[in-house]
């Protein structure tokens, strides 16, 4: 019986697994990533996680520039942290901010700029369960678990014999 539970755990764990592994945000979703899209409207109706991906899926005249902050708001693309090209890049979110644009003529100008956080998710500060173990228990009524039935186990393993000498018995009888 432990181990019927033990197996419906890892089922549930085998189960959640893909849950892990963080979402796939498409950036713009189907308008994707180009000029005249407001990335920063995009951005707040999505909840970005550490592990999720930003996927940019583009036109070739078209480009992803990682930037910082300050280059972000300027729509500099002289200092880049990272570039990518090639019209399909996936980029998993590590936490903190990050900020991209594109560098073609004056598409980040254009809307072409867009900047990420993700939420803090990992580390919930100071909420550490209560410590005391002052169980209610402690009263003149002592509850006690029910004790097992005397002979449980063995009255099962007695009809479960039966119900086979019943099978083997039918099968006999329609083989006779
Ligand atoms: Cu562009």
């Amino acid at each position: 019986m432990a181990l019927r539970v033990v197996a419906a755990v890892v089922v549930v764990l085998l189960a959640a697994a893909p849950m892990v592994f963080g979402a796939n945000h498409v950036v713009g979703d189907s308008q994707q990533w180009n000029t005249g899209v407001d990335y920063t409207t995009w951005a707040n109706n999505q909840k970005f996680a550490v592990g999720d991906t930003l996927e940019f899926k583009y036109g070739l005249t078209h480009n992803v520039y990682e930037v910082n902050k300050s280059d972000y708001d300027s729509c500099s693309s002289s200092n880049p942290i990272k570039v990518h090209n090639g019209g399909d890049t996936s980029i998993t979110l590590s936490s903190g901010s990050s900020y991209y644009l594109c560098s073609t003529s004056n598409h980040c100008s254009q809307g072409m700029k867009l900047a990420v956080t993700t939420a803090a998710s990992s580390t919930p500060s100071g909420a550490s369960p209560p410590s005391g173990s002052n169980s209610p228990s402690n009263g003149s009524t002592t509850p006690s678990p029910p004790p097992p039935p005397p002979n449980g186990s063995g009255s099962g393993r007695v009809s479960s014999g039966v119900a086979v000498a019943g099978v083997l018995a039918l099968g006999l009888a329609l083989m006779g």
